[in-house]
């Protein structure tokens, strides 16, 4: 008997309900699921999705900073930027190899991004016009990724939950960096704060929106939140986020883009303001300030890097000929 539309990202899965006990089960006890265990179709397309997802996040999310890199305003500024950014890559590569794990291959994944069947989070649509700009992404975006992915370090698939720890190590640097660019021009001359205004002006409800929609309009919440992929939904984990920031904007003296931001004494958290959510929708179907050129840098990127995985190709197989033929000497 199969139970189908019980499971699956997609709903098309079909699988024994005994089968699908069992492995809930698990989930249930808190048993991690590694890349080999048997485990339901829709639980690995959410993670191929997800992870792919997230790897993509922080391929593309090397752009909006690495347009600052030659422009950083001290050798030390530039120094953490560049540490940064190499960071990114590397966590775009560990989660690459952990979506592989699943059966999905680099050059598939790779190719979905580029012919924007993938998506990858909607922050990185947005331009960094000013130096304040790096100031912001590291507090406020690096600030959501922490907050989104402390709970990731405990999700059900053991390849994904084992990466985000040093995922999220490494975005406690970044958070820093970034809140000590705040700081330093917060207290800086008239407009250097100003830069900082505006920088938080532009880049508070885009960080929002990092969280994805609503809980009501989020289609694979639930399902990712039975399967302990997901630990929060994305409105617990966004009131966190404000709830964690606002002090800090404060104690920067800059002041939250919300007219209606207003401390709700009664569920001791913030209530804000409603987000924009069709520029949300907009920016993640393609059409933010930046998606064009953002893909456009990514295929120049796989373009312009044809050789070197051709030449490592070519290489391997030689190594292995050349193994193989010592193999065959010595028997
Ligand atoms: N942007 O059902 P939902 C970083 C999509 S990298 C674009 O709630 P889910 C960093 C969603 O994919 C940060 N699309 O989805 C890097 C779905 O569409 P599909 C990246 C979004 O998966 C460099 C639809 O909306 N972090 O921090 O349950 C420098 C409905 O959503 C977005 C991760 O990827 C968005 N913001 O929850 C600095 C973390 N939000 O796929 C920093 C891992 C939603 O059905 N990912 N969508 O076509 C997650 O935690 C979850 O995937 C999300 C969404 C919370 C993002």
């Amino acid at each position: 008997m199969y139970s189908q539309g019980l499971i699956g990202a997609d709903g098309a899965t079909q699988e024994d309900e005994a089968f699908l006990d069992r492995f809930q089960a698990r989930i249930d006890a808190e048993e991690k699921i590694e890349p080999n265990d048997e485990m339901p179709a829709g639980y690995r397309r959410t993670l191929i999705r997800m992870i792919g997802q997230h790897a993509h996040s922080e391929i593309v999310g090397m752009l909006p900073e690495g347009n600052w890199i030659t422009r950083a305003p001290t050798l030390k500024r530039k120094a953490a930027l560049l540490a940064k950014v190499q960071d990114e890559g590397g966590h775009g590569l560990y989660l690459y190899c952990a979506a592989e794990t699943l059966g999905a291959s680099r050059d598939q994944m790779t190719e979905e991004l580029l012919t924007g069947k993938a998506k990858y989070s909607s922050i990185f649509n947005y331009p960094t016009l000013t130096w304040a700009d790096i100031g912001a992404i590291g507090w406020l975006v690096d600030g959501a990724a922490i907050m989104n992915q402390i709970p990731l370090c405990r999700s059900s698939f053991g390849p994904y939950a084992r990466a985000m720890i040093r995922v999220c190590k490494e975005e406690s640097f970044h958070q820093r960096q970034g809140y000590e660019i705040m700081l330093a021009l917060a207290n800086g001359s008239d407009a250097q704060k100003a830069m900082a205004q505006d920088a938080l002006n532009r880049w508070w409800w885009p960080s929002l929106m990092m969280f994805g929609p609503h809980d009501a309009d989020s289609t694979h919440g639930d399902q990712s939140m039975k399967w302990k992929i997901k630990r929060f939904t994305n409105d617990e984990l966004r009131q966190k986020f404000v709830d964690a920031t606002v002090p800090q904007a404060e104690f920067l003296g800059l002041t939250v883009p919300d007219p209606d931001l207003k401390w709700n004494e009664e569920r001791g958290s913030y209530d804000i303001g409603p987000i924009d959510w069709d520029e949300f929708w907009r920016v993640v179907g393609g059409g933010g300030i930046m998606n064009t050129e953002r893909i456009a840098a990514r295929t120049k990127a796989w373009e312009d890097g044809a050789w070197v995985r051709e030449a490592a190709l070519a290489h391997a197989r030689k190594r292995a000929e050349r193994q193989q033929a010592s193999r065959q000497a010595a028997e």
